[in-house]
Formats: C-alpha cells, structure tokens, sequence
C-alpha cells in the first residue's frame, strides 16, 4: 500500500517539494487540467506531468479523473468518438506507465457541498452539506459554482442537461455506464491501467439528476459488468459515509477479497439529521467513519493500490482550495501512516 497526496500540477499553492516533506507520501495523486472533458490525452503530456514529478522524488501513481464526457454519461450517439478517444488516453497512460485511473460517472456535477466554510468549535472551518437547503436549489432559476464541477453552464445548458436526465433515469444510466465499461476496460486491461470508479457524492440523486453509484449494492453491481482486475472502485469513506444504511467495513472487505479495490480516499464525515453532514478531521472519534476498522482491512488483504488523505478542514489559518490545503491533509497522512504502522507491528 502507498500513501498518495492529491496535487493539482503547477498551478497548486502547496509545491511538490512541501509534500516531498510529508513522512510516508510518496505518491502524487493528479491529473493533466487543460484538456477538455472529451479529448484525448497526448502521450507526451503524461510523461511531462510523470517527469516533472519523478524530478522531485515522488512517483505519480494515480490519475484522477480523466473526466467522461457527458454525452457518454447520457448515451448520445456522439458518445463513440468520445469513448474511442478514452480508449487512447488510456493507451497513453499505460504506456507512461500510470497504474491507476480514478473516475467518476456522475452527471453534470461532481461532489456538492452547500457550506465550503462551517465553523468547528476548535476554530477550524470546514466543509459541509445541509440536505434541506440543497433540497431548496432551483437550478434552474438559480445559476451555482461550486467546487469540483470543473465546467460552468449556462442556463440554457442547464435546462437542457436537467430535462434530458430526466428522462434518462438510473436504469438508462447504468446501461450507458455498462456500454462506456464494456468499451474501455478491455482496453485498460492490456494497457496495464486498473481504473476505479469513485462514488457518488453525496451518494444520492440530488437537483432530481439520477446517480447511481451511492452504497454496497451499486459497487458490487459495478465490479460484476466487467469481471476485470481493470475495473475496480475507489473506496472513498467520506463520499460513501453520509449513506447511514451501508456497512462501509463489510462493502470493503468483499471487494477487497474480490480484489477490485484499487484507490481509498481516507476522509471522515459526521452525519447529522436528514441526510445532513460535514467533514471532520481524519481521526476516528471525531466523525461515524472508524478510520482504524478501514486501515486494518486494508493491512489485513495486504492491499497493493494507493490510499490519500481526502478533503481537510481548514487549520492554522491556512486559506486555499476547499478541502485541499496542505496542513490538515498532511496531519491525515500521518494519522494514517500511524495506524497502518501500529497494525502492522501488531500483528
Ligand atoms: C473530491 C474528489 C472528487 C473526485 C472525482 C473523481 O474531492 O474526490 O472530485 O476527484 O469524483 O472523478
């Protein structure tokens, strides 16, 4: 198991040779941001982004996301140039010798947070998610930007994506994600590439979008449409945490011993009532996810894949993307550096 550290290229606050500092990363989780959802991504831009962080000792061992072009996700008949051109930015990732893809299959939007700033009572802020304010959006009267989405739509764009979702449902979407995995898993396998799936979050439907990738059936049912090493899941407790009807140890250790967990991202939640959350620190007793029940599952099936610290609360003043500033994260890589050592030692 390595320990990774999310970087977002040269253009983050937080340089590489900060998080060359952090004991036990040795992995960089990134991915190449100027190209747009759908275009293939060159070889040589890979091996760039590889070089570049092999020149300050760390190995970039995860690419995430190569993000998948909405008109898969809805099933356009447009969607096989996009998936042919997926198939090739996967070549040019094994070719660069990258073992591992994280992406996500969630329409339009990525993970969603109403407050990017809630205040702890230790003085940190950090972010969190109100069901029933979420609940009150009207995207179609109301324009939003948050974090994560990568794209910003017009309204227009917006009531277009919104009715044609509508119409597509869950069913529709995971016949479009099983057309999208038959196509390109096969690929992946023979570039060496393991990719995994990153869950729905929050781990429902949310502004009436249908998602379907939100508990311990779902992955399951992902993992058996291709019964490939190539195509696995990214476990990530903190996404999958809000869903207070799943067993996150049990869902864990059943795609452990099928061997389909390639990624963990390690982040903690409290869950509030109605579906209401917000991100914690790494340690166990300050959220519902048991940080130490996940890492001895993953000593435990001598896990081979990467695990990061996910999202951190805002500490020490530090200001920076959501989520992703350096000193919290890094307190969670150490956190976790510690319990992987102890359980081993344990043993
Ligand atoms: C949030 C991240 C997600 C993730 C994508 C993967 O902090 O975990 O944005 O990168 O969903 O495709």
């Amino acid at each position: 198991m390595e320990i990774g550290f999310r970087w977002y290229g040269k253009e983050d606050t937080i340089p590489l040779q900060y998080i060359r500092q952090i004991p036990s990363v040795t992995g960089i989780v990134s991915a190449i941001y100027d190209i747009p959802a759908g275009d293939i991504w060159p070889a040589e831009k890979i091996r760039e982004l590889r070089d570049s962080i092999e020149r300050e000792n760390l190995r970039l061992s995860v690419i995430e996301s190569i993000p998948v072009h909405e008109d898969i996700k809805m099933g356009k008949p447009t969607r096989d140039r996009y998936i042919d051109n997926y198939r090739e930015s996967i070549r040019n990732m094994g070719k660069a010798g990258i073992p591992y893809l994280c992406y996500n299959f969630m329409p339009v939007f990525d993970w969603t947070r109403s407050n990017l700033s809630m205040s702890l009572p230790d003085g940190s802020t950090t972010l969190s998610y109100d069901f029933g304010e979420v609940e009150k959006i009207n995207l179609r009267e109301q324009a939003l930007d948050l974090p994560g989405w990568g794209t910003k739509y017009t309204k227009e764009e917006i009531n277009r994506l919104l009715d044609t979702y509508a119409e597509i449902g869950e069913v529709q979407l995971w016949k479009n994600l099983e057309y999208f995995l038959k196509a390109v898993v096969p690929v992946a396998e023979e570039s060496g590439v393991k990719m995994a799936i990153h869950p729905d979050d929050p781990p429902w439907s949310i502004f009436g979008l249908p998602r379907i990738i939100t508990g311990a059936e779902s992955l399951e049912k992902l993992v058996s449409i291709v019964d490939s090493p190539s195509n696995g899941v990214t476990f990530c407790t903190g996404s999958l945490g809000p869903n207070a009807t799943m067993d996150l140890t049990a869902s864990l250790e059943s795609l452990l011993e099928r061997k389909r967990v390639h990624f963990v991202h390690m982040r903690n939640i409290k869950r509030l009532d109605n579906g209401s959350f917000y991100e914690t620190g790494h340690l166990s007793h300050t959220g519902d996810v048991d940080m130490y029940r996940i890492m001895k599952l993953l000593v435990d099936h001598h896990f081979e894949g990467v695990i990061r610290p996910d999202h951190g609360r805002n500490i020490w003043g530090e200001t920076g993307k959501p989520g992703y500033g350096l000193y919290d994260r890094a307190l969670g890589a150490m956190y976790l550096a510690g319990l992987k050592e102890a359980i081993e030692k344990g043993k």
